[in-house]
């Protein structure tokens, strides 16, 4: 497992952002584990997530002059990144969207700099079931920016719909949807299949590895 993919698990526990219980997920799935990124709740903690961010970016190998991080959660770690491409010597035009239009002052959904014809990188926290992300695509086109590829810190490597066995489904996880749907490529920190090696070799977490093992039989993306 590449070192920003152990690095970042590592850093998600301590900030207990990782964490394992019962928890009701957006899509109604229940899951026994969610990862919330408001625990990276103060500078150094988004700024050593930002590194990880950027490393995956950097091996992706992804092209884009622009970040764009949708609210709310976006939004922080949109900038922690521009901040730490910055610290690396790349200085990228940063921008984000408010949820309600504003009718005065500069107005309108979107803040920062101009998307108008450039390659956008979204910015967000997890994918599930790929809604969040596919309002994120809507918003960059409609700004007139191109999408050029997602970075999330999770992809939870879930179906879209759960596959029964009258209607098998299909098995592509959403991130591998959305991708195939708009050739937008998505890209992870971390996802499921590592957090499932990370508790395999870890003390503290290995007696969560069945029930996530469980999950993913029912709810996971196909190999
Ligand atoms: P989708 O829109 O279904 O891809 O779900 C992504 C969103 O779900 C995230 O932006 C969060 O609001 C929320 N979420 C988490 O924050 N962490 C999780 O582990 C799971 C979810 C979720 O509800 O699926």
């Amino acid at each position: 497992m590449s070192n920003h993919r152990v690095r970042f698990l590592q850093l998600a526990l301590h900030a207990q952002a990782l964490r394992f219980g019962e928890f009701i997920l957006k899509s109604g799935r229940l899951s026994p584990y969610f990862f919330n990124a408001g625990r990276f709740d103060s500078g150094a903690k988004l700024a050593e997530l930002a590194a990880c961010y950027a490393d995956a970016v950097e091996a992706s190998g992804i092209e884009f002059d622009l970040l764009f991080g949708p609210a709310y959660k976006g939004i922080p770690l949109a900038t922690a990144l521009g901040c730490e491409l910055a610290r690396r010597g790349r200085d990228v035009p940063l921008a984000f969207n408010r949820k309600e239009a504003k009718d005065h002052g500069e107005g309108g959904l979107l803040i920062g700099a101009s998307l108008e014809d450039r390659r956008v990188l979204i910015v967000d926290d997890v994918i599930t079931a790929g809604t969040a992300i596919r309002e994120a695509l809507g918003l960059i086109r409609a700004g007139g920016g191109i999408p050029a590829g997602i970075v999330v810190a999770l992809d939870r490597q879930e179906v879209l719909a759960e596959p029964s066995s009258e209607q098998p489904g299909s098995r592509l996880s959403a991130a591998q949807s959305v991708a195939a749907e708009t050739g937008v490529p998505v890209v992870a920190v971390a996802n499921l299949h590592d957090l499932l090696d990370f508790a395999g070799e870890s003390a503290d977490l290995v007696h969560h590895r069945d029930e996530l093992l469980a999950y993913r039989a029912r709810f996971g993306s196909g190999p």
